[in-house]
C-alpha cells in the first residue's frame, strides 16, 4: 500500500510538472518540482521538453553530438553554425558542418566562386589564401604582330583581362604601331 501511494505521488508529480512546462505558469506548490531534474539529464523539469527522457533535452535540435536531442526522428537534423577555419577570401561567411555528431570543415567547391587552384581574373580570392588573382596564366593580348607578338593581357580585377599598354613594350612607337597594323 506504501509502495502505491509513493507511486500515485510521483505519477501526481510527473502529470504537474508536465502541465507546468505547457502552460508555461509557475503555482508556489509547484516550485519544488519545476526545480527537480527527474530524468538527470541536467535540464530541470521546466525547461526540458522532454522531463521523463534523458536523451532528449531540446525542443529544437541545436547539438551536433549523434544524439536526436529534440526526439524528432531525425539525429543532428540542425545545429548551431560554427564558422569553418578558412573565413578569407570566397571562402569567408562559409560554416563547418555536421558529420556523425561532430563538427568538420566545409567541402570548399559548394562555395560560390572557389577555386582551387586560382584561375579566375575577377578580383576575388577565389582559393581562399588571402591573395587576390594570383599567379595567374594571362591569355594573348590582341595584338599579336611585330614587336608585340608575345605580348599578354593583364588582369584588372574585377574588370577581367584588359589589354596590355603596348606602349610600355620595348621598341614600341606609335608609328611601329600603325606599320604593323597597315601589313
Ligand atoms: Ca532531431
Ligand atoms: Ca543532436
Ligand atoms: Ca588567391
Ligand atoms: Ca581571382
Amino acid at each position: 500500500m506504501r509502495a502505491l501511494i509513493i507511486l500515485s505521488w510521483a505519477s501526481y508529480a510527473l502529470m504537474a510538472c508536465h502541465e507546468l512546462r505547457i502552460d508555461e505558469q509557475c503555482f508556489p506548490h509547484l516550485l519544488e518540482c519545476a526545480d527537480s531534474d527527474f530524468d538527470g539529464d541536467g535540464v530541470s523539469n521546466k525547461d526540458d521538453p522532454f522531463p521523463l527522457n534523458d536523451s532528449c533535452t531540446e525542443a529544437t535540435e541545436t547539438l551536433c553530438d549523434g544524439v536526436d536531442n529534440d526526439c524528432d526522428g531525425a539525429v543532428d537534423e540542425t545545429y548551431e553554425e560554427v564558422s569553418s577555419t578558412n573565413q578569407r577570401g570566397v571562402c569567408v561567411g562559409s560554416v563547418k558542418v555536421c558529420v556523425e555528431g561532430a563538427y568538420a570543415e566545409p567541402d570548399q567547391s559548394f562555395i560560390d566562386g572557389y577555386e582551387a587552384e586560382e584561375l579566375s581574373c575577377d578580383g576575388e580570392d577565389n582559393d581562399c589564401d588571402g591573395e587576390i588573382d594570383e599567379s595567374l596564366d594571362p591569355p594573348s593580348a590582341d595584338v599579336q604582330t611585330g614587336i608585340c607578338t608575345g605580348t599578354a593581357k593583364v588582369c584588372d580585377g574585377a574588370e577581367g583581362w584588359i589589354e596590355p599598354d603596348y606602349a610600355s613594350v620595348d621598341g614600341y612607337t606609335l608609328e611601329a604601331e600603325e606599320h604593323e597594323l597597315m601589313v
